[in-house]
């Protein structure tokens, strides 16, 4: 993690030499080179962990991009820290979505001596993985891991960036209560902890508010084929229709359902919020509600999205500005500390105030984001379309959001 290269950068070249000593004709002597001072730098390593082979391997890769700008961006910047250059390495690694291949991918990093790690992707792989960099000391932060429980283990060097799914489940269940006036919802999990977790926030919410929900329907994160779930659902001929689960079970899961005829509406949570739904169910998707655990990706800063474009050639999918923020936090914690040491930086993760891409950034006790954003879209000719933000129990239109802080971004979106 700080190893620490004595690095000789500047060679200069002494060029008085030569062409009054050559004859006409002759080569000029070699010239003589003086070795300048040594430039010490420090060579950091950060993790950043998400699937990147699979189903969801585009939003795994989306996160990856995130923090790699952030990081490339860092070492473009020569910033110096407790006296040296900081030069960041990028340890990006698959964990498949898979939760016991993110232990391994954990212990991998820890083994590494990263001063932090970027991710978690899922809740499913992101809470057992978060006991190996803690007991480890090492700080992480997620910028799309939305189960409560990861913040709630009490441990002091897990961080997130985005909402939880106890204020994402409430937001989007209660947007569609009073949008909808659903008089019965099928919910449906595909068994994860985030699909899971998110559908039962989401139950509890709609009950709360008198409606009917049907008995729990699962699948898996790898169910495609959803006919037999949705026959049984249709029977019951609810009026909306929630999901727990991410886009690449999602998109055949809507796709199906309309095709079998259920007119419900369908809603779901941030795993299923992108244009990928569109590309999976076609026309199906349309009309379709959903969330996101913070601002849009194109509400995020002009930088950012300026910067992320001319890099990767493409417009951040969900969650990448998120994880652009949790790699600068960590580096801005670390100059602020003087140093990429876990326990020196880690102090500075707890009271930062960081103006990030996705607006300001500070952490509560339990290492959540303060006043996370929640933004409630619906799916228009194949974009998914902002149309409201919840933020500190109030929700408002997505307009008028914009017009006042922008979730600190302060800008309206780059369509
Ligand atoms: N928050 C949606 C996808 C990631 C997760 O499992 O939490």
């Amino acid at each position: 993690m700080l190893a620490i290269n004595l690095r000789t950068t500047l060679l200069a070249a002494v060029t008085a030499m030569g062409l009054a000593a050559c004859g006409e004709g002759k080569k000029p002597e070699p010239k003589a080179q003086a070795e300048a001072p040594a430039q010490p730098t420090l060579e950091i390593k950060i993790g950043h962990v998400a699937p990147l082979t699979g189903s969801i391997a585009h939003l795994g890769k989306d996160n990856e991009n995130g923090a790699r700008l952030a990081i490339e961006q860092a070492n473009a910047a020569h910033i110096m820290i407790g006296g040296k250059l900081a030069h960041f390495v990028l340890l990006a690694e698959d964990d498949q979505a898979d939760p016991k291949v993110a232990t391994t991918v954990a212990q991998k990093l820890v083994d590494e001596k990263v001063a932090g790690v970027d991710g978690h992707l899922n809740s499913g792989t992101t809470i057992p993985a978060s006991a190996i960099y803690h007991q480890a000391g090492i700080p992480m932060i997620t910028g799309s891991a939305t189960n409560p429980q990861l913040t709630e283990q009490g441990f002091d060097n897990v961080f997130r960036v985005v909402g939880r799914d106890d204020q994402q489940g409430p937001a989007i269940a209660s947007y569609l209560a009073a949008t909808e006036k659903p008089k019965v919802v099928a919910v449906i999990d595909d068994a994860t902890a985030y699909g899971e977790g998110l559908a039962n926030e989401v139950e509890k919410t709609l009950k709360g508010e008198g409606i009917q929900v049907l008995a729990r329907e699962k699948g898996t994160d790898k169910t495609t084929d959803w006919m037999a779930v949705l026959t049984r659902i249709k029977g019951e001929k609810p009026d909306a229709v929630f999901y727990g689960g991410m886009d690449a079970t999602a998109g055949p899961l809507i796709k199906q359902g309309k095709e079998l005829g259920i007119k419900a509406i369908f809603a779901f949570g941030d795993g299923a919020c992108t244009e990928e739904m569109h590309k999976l169910a076609g026309a199906a998707a349309e009309g379709m509600l959903c969330s996101q655990a913070g601002i849009p990706p194109q509400a995020a800063s002009k930088a950012f999205l300026d910067a992320y474009k001319a890099r990767f050639h493409m417009d951040p999918i969900l969650y990448a500005p998120f994880t652009y923020d949790a790699a600068n936090l960590m580096i801005e914690a670390m100059k602020q500390a003087g140093s990429p040491e876990p326990a020196k930086y880690l102090p500075f993760l707890h009271k930062i105030s960081y103006e990030g891409a996705t607006g300001k950034i500070e952490f509560d006790a339990k290492g959540d984001r303060k006043n996370a954003e929640i933004t409630i879209f619906t799916m228009k000719n194949g974009k998914i379309d902002p149309i409201a933000v919840v933020k500190a129990g109030k929700t408002m239109p997505y307009e008028e959001f914009l017009k006042g802080t922008a979730g600190g971004a302060g800008q309206a979106p780059q369509k």
